[in-house]
């Protein structure tokens, strides 16, 4: 599995020698939101959170943060609408994920991977009504949505080592809305007194290369670019950043084990580093991946080199780690008895170096107007 291989080498390379900005380094798990047309789903069958051997493999080599998915339908299930009322049962098993992952001095980041829709997750990401969307009689509110940022925000308030991520990928809908979705959950969280780091998702399913356009994938041609809008957004902690996703494939869509060149990730930033320079807004890139060959790790390389010369991006979490990948192109789960260019992952000594010292930078990262 030379994608870990690689990645790893890449992380103690990236926290030990370097005199990096980059603050947060690690990797999506993901699973909690498996098994999308199984509601509620069975833990360890549909859905499972992490597998704690290979987190803590993760912090041995380096990584300190680490976003975790989990289903709206699955925490608030449809009987009870979306809001302040959980499955304690589910809410309890992705607490435990949190906590094994904050205990360790990693930082965690909340994911609901939800598209912002709400009451059917069965084809996501098209499926389910939009939230906040005033036509639609079924779609929940964005008060609800307050609401339940609210109650999550209140249950994590005294773990400095959680991250919050409003929501996983927008897209098909007005730019407007999502702001407005947006500040109701920053809203929410400041109100239960949670202080911690925000990360705020834009349209395009939050799409860093598109971050300035007004079409272009999942973007209803002639919305209003995010640039455009996102930045009205207003914390009283002054303590956000905009959440972005870039993949390296030819149309960004991740599903592709081939990069188009080593270049692609920088030449694909430069407008949204510009904006973000230009504002003085941070950004925190929580999804990037590509496939396992060559050219691809020079684009990753690449795109990693210039996150770190570029300070208004703080961290970035690649995509994905997760218990239940099995061969996924894109995996870097380590011990999955997947092989690849002839190395088996179920050998540790496959990753060298040794664990680089302890990231203590903390949550000091912020977005400032
Ligand atoms: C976690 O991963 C280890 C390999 O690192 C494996 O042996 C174990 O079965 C996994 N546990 C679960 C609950 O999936
Ligand atoms: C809550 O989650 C548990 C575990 O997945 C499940 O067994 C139970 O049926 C769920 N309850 C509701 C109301 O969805
Ligand atoms: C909002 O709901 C209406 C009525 O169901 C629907 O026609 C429209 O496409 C929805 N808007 C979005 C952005 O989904
Ligand atoms: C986004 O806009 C830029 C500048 O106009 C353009 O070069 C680029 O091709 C657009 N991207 C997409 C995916 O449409
Ligand atoms: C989302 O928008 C894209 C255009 O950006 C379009 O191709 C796609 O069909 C739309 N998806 C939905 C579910 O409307
Ligand atoms: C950004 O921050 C710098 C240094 O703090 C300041 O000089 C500059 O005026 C700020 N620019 C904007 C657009 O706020
Ligand atoms: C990554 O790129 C840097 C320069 O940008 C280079 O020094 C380094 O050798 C590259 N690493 C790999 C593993 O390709
Ligand atoms: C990392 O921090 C822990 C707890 O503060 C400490 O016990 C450990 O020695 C530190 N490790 C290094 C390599 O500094
Ligand atoms: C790029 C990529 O693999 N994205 C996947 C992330 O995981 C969700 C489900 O959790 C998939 O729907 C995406 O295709």
């Amino acid at each position: 599995m030379y994608l870990l291989f690689l990645f790893t080498v890449y992380l103690i390379t990236l926290l030990q020698f370097c005199k990096s900005k980059i603050i947060y380094a690690g990797v999506n798990e993901s699973g909690g939101e498996f098994g999308t047309t199984q509601l509620p789903g069975a833990f360890g069958v549909d859905y499972q959170f992490i597998n704690q051997s290979n987190v803590q493999y993760f912090i041995d080599h380096g990584v300190n943060v680490f976003r975790v998915t989990f289903l709206l339908e699955r925490m608030c299930p449809l009987s009870y609408g979306l809001g302040r009322k959980f499955n304690e049962t589910y809410f309890s098993l992705y607490q435990d994920a949190i906590d094994f992952i904050t205990e360790r001095g990693s930082y965690a980041i909340i994911d609901p991977h939800n598209y912002m829709r709400y009451n059917d997750p069965s084809m996501q990401p098209n499926s389910g009504s939009v939230i906040g969307n005033t036509s639609d009689p079924n779609a929940a509110t964005t008060e609800q949505f307050g609401d339940f940022w609210n109650e999550l925000a209140g249950r994590f308030r005294y773990n400095p080592n959680v991250i919050f991520g409003i929501m996983n990928e927008p897209h098909n809908m007005s730019t407007e809305l999502i702001l407005k979705d947006d500040q109701a959950a920053l809203d929410g969280i400041r109100d239960a007194g949670a202080g911690q780091l925000v990360l705020v998702p834009g349209n395009g399913y939050t799409n860093a290369e598109i971050w300035t356009n007004s079409s272009g994938n999942g973007l209803i041609p002639g919305s209003t670019p995010n640039s455009d809008v996102l930045g009205n957004i207003y914390d009283p902690f002054d303590n956000f950043a905009f959440d972005m996703h870039l993949y390296l494939d030819f149309d960004f869509s991740g599903t592709h084990n081939t990069c188009v060149s080593a270049d692609f990730g920088p030449q694909n930033l430069v407008l949204v580093t510009q904006w973000l320079e230009e504002n003085n807004f941070t950004a925190f890139l929580s999804e990037i991946g590509a496939g396992s060959n060559q050219l691809c790790f020079e684009a990753l390389n690449n795109t990693f080199s210039w996150l770190e010369n570029h300070q208004n991006f703080f961290g970035w979490s690649y995509w994905a780690a997760g218990p239940l990948w099995g061969d996924y192109f894109q995996s870097v789960e380590p011990y999955q008895p997947v092989k690849r260019f002839g190395i088996s992952s179920d050998n540790p000594t496959e990753v060298a170096g040794s664990p680089p010292s302890n990231n203590s930078a903390g949550i000091a990262a912020s977005s400032r107007h």
